[in-house]
């Protein structure tokens, strides 16, 4: 299972003070000894990835990292890089022995819990060292969920696999709808798929296909048209139909065509709200209302494509925004795996569509934006607020909410 893409693995963080058990708890978990074990403090230095299938999860990574009272200068450095680890997990299991927790821990936790990443406190070596009371009260306190465990007998191994998977994020536990639920069995649906030259070459990117697969499962009646033929295709349906879902490159010229009454939305918009990040984009949308000169805006793309002459991050978005906001705005483009270590000084991040990474490194590069307090939304939803239809394509989302509730 290693193959698997890294992106779809579940990365989990194992930190904790040192000596604590950190690495005897991967090994427990993996029912193998894979990471270093040793009575001297401070063996693991540097994070270290070790790959697992955690049934039924499946695959994931744990990072075991230093000790969180390591001290001195290196000390300093390998807490900066566990902290790197953080903003990337998807859960952290902190490791703690039976003893009341000491500063460095408590500091730590409460990092953690600032980040809202989900944790899950494992007190480790049950057989030698009882939980004190106070831990117990502490993790009550603040709700954070804690198990104990010994990771040399295992007693207590089998429910901690259990308590990560209820930690796990919400859509790789649930068959989530991406856009099925916004209409009914036998109802046509129009998808605008844009074939330009930036378009990859010989196949649809996933969004469409997998909402294309949403929609089938659906038993809806789907037409896939270019921009180009929509008018055509409008025409030729008996019926309108009861929604249209385009491309956010092409949202402007998509408005203009379906006419206001038949609902209309994006790729973009679904996917944010499949994957639960809608709040979070939506939130950095306002920020682009309030731009002030001088302000520092961050283009992020996940992977170094291409370069158009009239590139939507390097030049529509920039100019488009500079128009709206009538501010001057610095923009910065970064491109790759990584953001940038200043990400903090950004006003604001704007993401592309990261058609070339898993949906779930989509949602780790977001939610590090989330936790290092930096605004962030996507090219298709800030395209459609620059446009002036978000309003429009965010509606259909909406009634089905309402309908809900
Ligand atoms: N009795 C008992 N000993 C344990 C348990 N877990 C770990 N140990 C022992 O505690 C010591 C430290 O374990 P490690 O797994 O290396 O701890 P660590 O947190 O990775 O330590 P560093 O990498 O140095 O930060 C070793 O001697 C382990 O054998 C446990 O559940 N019970
Ligand atoms: S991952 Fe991002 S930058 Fe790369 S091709 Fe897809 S949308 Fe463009
Ligand atoms: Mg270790």
């Amino acid at each position: 299972m290693s193959s698997t893409p890294r992106g779809e693995r579940l990365n989990i963080a194992i930190i904790g003070k040192r000596n604590a058990g950190k690495s005897s708890l991967i090994n427990a978990l993996v029912g193998q000894d894979i990471a270093i074990v040793s009575a001297v403090p401070g063996t693991t230095t540097d994070p270290v990835d070790k790959r697992y299938e955690l049934l039924p999860l499946g695959p994931v990574t744990f990072f075991d990292t230093a000790g969180v009272d390591d001290t001195g200068e290196l000390g300093e450095k390998r807490i900066k890089a566990t902290q790197k680890i953080l903003y990337r997990a998807d859960i952290a299991i902190f490791v703690s022995d039976g003893n009341a927790f000491n500063n460095a821990e408590l500091k730590m936790i409460e990092k953690i819990r600032e980040m809202e990443l989900p944790m899950l406190i494992v007190f480790n070596k049950k057989d030698i060292i009882p939980v004190c009371q106070e831990n117990i009260a502490f993790c009550q306190k603040y709700s954070l969920p804690y198990i104990s465990v010994s990771s040399v007998t295992k007693e207590g191994i089998d429910e901690c696999k259990e308590k990560l998977i209820q930690l796990s994020p919400k859509y790789l536990k649930e068959n989530r709808i991406i856009a099925g639920d916004l209409v009914e069995p036998g109802n046509s649906v129009i998808l605008v798929t844009p074939i330009d030259t930036s378009a990859p070459k010989g196949r649809l990117i996933l969004p469409q296909v997998q909402t294309l697969r949403d929609l089938l499962d659906r038993n809806c009646l789907v037409t896939v048209v270019q921009e180009t033929e929509l008018k055509s295709a409008l025409d030729k349906t008996k019926e309108p139909p009861s929604l249209v879902i385009t491309d956010s490159q092409v949202i402007e010229m998509v408005a203009n065509i379906v006419p206001e009454e038949i609902p209309l939305t994006t790729f973009s918009i679904l996917f944010a709200r499949y994957k639960g990040e809608l709040d979070i984009l939506l939130e950095g949308i306002n920020r682009l209302k309030t731009l002030q000169n001088g302000d520092k805006i961050l283009i992020a793309e996940a992977c170094s494509h291409h370069i158009q002459k009239d590139d939507i991050g390097r030049v529509k978005i920039p100019n488009w925004m500079q128009k709206f906001s009538q501010k001057d705005l610095i923009f910065d483009v970064y491109a790759g795996y990584d953001f940038p270590d200043n990400l903090e000084e950004y006003t604001v991040c704007i993401h592309c569509g990261g058609c070339m990474i898993t949906p779930m490194e989509m949602n780790r590069r977001i939610k590090e934006c989330y936790r290092r307090g930096v605004p962030i939304t996507n090219y298709g939803m800030t395209i459609a607020f620059l446009q002036g239809v978000l309003e429009r394509t965010i509606k259909p989302l909406l009634n089905t909410k309402e309908k809900k509730e």
